[in-house]
């Protein structure tokens, strides 16, 4: 087998499925394994038990496939053609990667294909496809691929593209031709953790996820903390904020790439994530939740955790306005973390 010739023919076929980002890395113990287990030990995964339940996997890829030689990595941009920020503090922010359809599955289905144009040279290899929820630490798997490097916000990003990429890879059995591990940095700029509203950067490359808006609004399932709870703003899903100032995300004649609009297009926004009004949301009952967000990473939250951060979002607008729609959800909810939320927004818009 002609190695470099196939990890060519590899590469040209990952980008024609609409990957832009395609790296080749040996598979090896993590670089920055000890940094995973330290932070660990600090607490700072908070409710994401299985992030310390699959430690010893995460840091050894040889439990996760054995025999595993080579790691195909792919980046896949989600940058929308328009900003999902609204000042107004009535509607809804939601994070970019979630205002179309699920990653997990439009990247999935793409790096099936990738594996059996694979299996076309290599039948007998043996593989495994991850996106996002295997016991990989992909970013410093595509760190070692070339695809980027460590921001202080904690992001992967790439000089040319900036950070607005997730990421997926194959693991294979077989040898293919190594990238060399990404070159990069932020130099003196602080800006991610100098915005972050909730002051979840706590050092360079540190992040507390149990102050960060995308684990209280997606990950956490009980009740957020309500020293927090007035730094959420009007996001409900996720937060884009340390990228949104992050230099390598601004646009520059001499890097076009940078925050280009994706070309997948079942990453295109539905009309419910754009700017949607944020009672219009809390009057939406379980069935239309899960018709709008059907194949949307937003049914990660569940219906009462989605309710549960519109009801913070309203709170944080403090609109007398909400007082009607809020009093209203309050009669008919049975659950006890939305109730104490509708609450809590109530008094908010009453102040
Ligand atoms: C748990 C998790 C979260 C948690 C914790 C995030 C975090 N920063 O740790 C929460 C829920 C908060 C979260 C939020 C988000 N996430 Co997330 N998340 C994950 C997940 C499942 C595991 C990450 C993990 O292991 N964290 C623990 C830390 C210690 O590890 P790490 O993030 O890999 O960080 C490495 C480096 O920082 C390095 N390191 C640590 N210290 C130091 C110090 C120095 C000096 C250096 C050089 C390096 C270094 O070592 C670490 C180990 O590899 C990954 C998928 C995966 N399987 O890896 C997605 C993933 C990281 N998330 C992703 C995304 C898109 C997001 C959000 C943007 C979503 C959103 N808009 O709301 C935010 C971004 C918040 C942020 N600033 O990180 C993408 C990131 C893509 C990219 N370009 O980086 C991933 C890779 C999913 C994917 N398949 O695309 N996420
Ligand atoms: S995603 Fe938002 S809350 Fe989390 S670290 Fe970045 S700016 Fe802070
Ligand atoms: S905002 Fe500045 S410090 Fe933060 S990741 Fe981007 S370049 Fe690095």
């Amino acid at each position: 087998m002609n190695v470099p010739a196939i990890s060519r023919q590899i590469r040209a076929f990952a980008l024609s499925l609409g990957f832009e980002l395609v790296g080749f890395a040996p598979v090896l113990p993590p670089a920055h394994a000890l940094f995973f287990r330290k932070w660990l030990e600090q607490g700072f995964h908070g409710e994401m038990a299985y992030l310390a339940r699959t430690a010893d996997a995460r840091c050894d890829p040889q439990r996760v496939l054995p025999g595993a030689r080579s790691a195909v990595v792919v980046g896949l941009n989600y940058a929308p053609a328009v900003s999902p920020v609204t000042e107004d503090n009535a509607r809804a922010v939601f994070a970019r990667y979630a205002l179309g359809d699920d990653y997990h599955e439009v990247m999935g289905q793409k790096l099936q294909c990738l594996l059996e144009f694979i299996r076309q040279r290599y039948p007998e290899c043996r593989a495994k496809i991850y996106v996002d929820a295997g016991p990989v630490l992909e970013r410093d798997l595509a760190w070692r691929a070339g695809l980027g490097w460590f921001g202080k916000n904690t992001m992967l990003i790439n000089t040319l593209r900036g950070s607005y990429f997730l990421l997926g890879e194959i693991l294979l059995d077989i040898e293919l031709e190594y990238d060399h591990p990404a070159f990069g940095g932020c130099g003196r700029c602080n800006r991610c953790i100098e915005a972050c509203p909730t002051e979840a950067i706590v050092a360079p490359y540190v992040l507390d996820a149990r102050r960060c808006i995308s684990y209280l609004t997606i990950e956490l399932k009980g009740s957020i903390p309500e020293e927090l709870r007035s730094k959420i703003g009007n996001r409900v899903f996720g937060c884009d904020i340390c990228q949104e100032v992050c230099p390598f995300n601004q646009p520059r004649s001499h890097s076009p790439l940078r925050s280009a609009p994706t070309g997948e297009p079942r990453f295109a926004p539905r009309e419910v994530t754009l700017a949607p009004k944020l009672v219009d949301l809390l009057r939406m009952g379980e069935e239309a939740f899960r018709a709008a967000f059907r194949n949307s990473p937003v049914k990660r939250a569940k219906w009462r955790g989605f309710r549960r951060n519109v009801a913070v979002a309203i709170g944080n607008s403090k609109e007398p306005d909400a007082l009607p729609a809020l009093q209203q959800e309050l009669l008919s909810e049975t659950d006890t973390v939305v109730r104490e939320h509708l609450e809590w927004a109530i008094e908010q818009c009453r102040l």
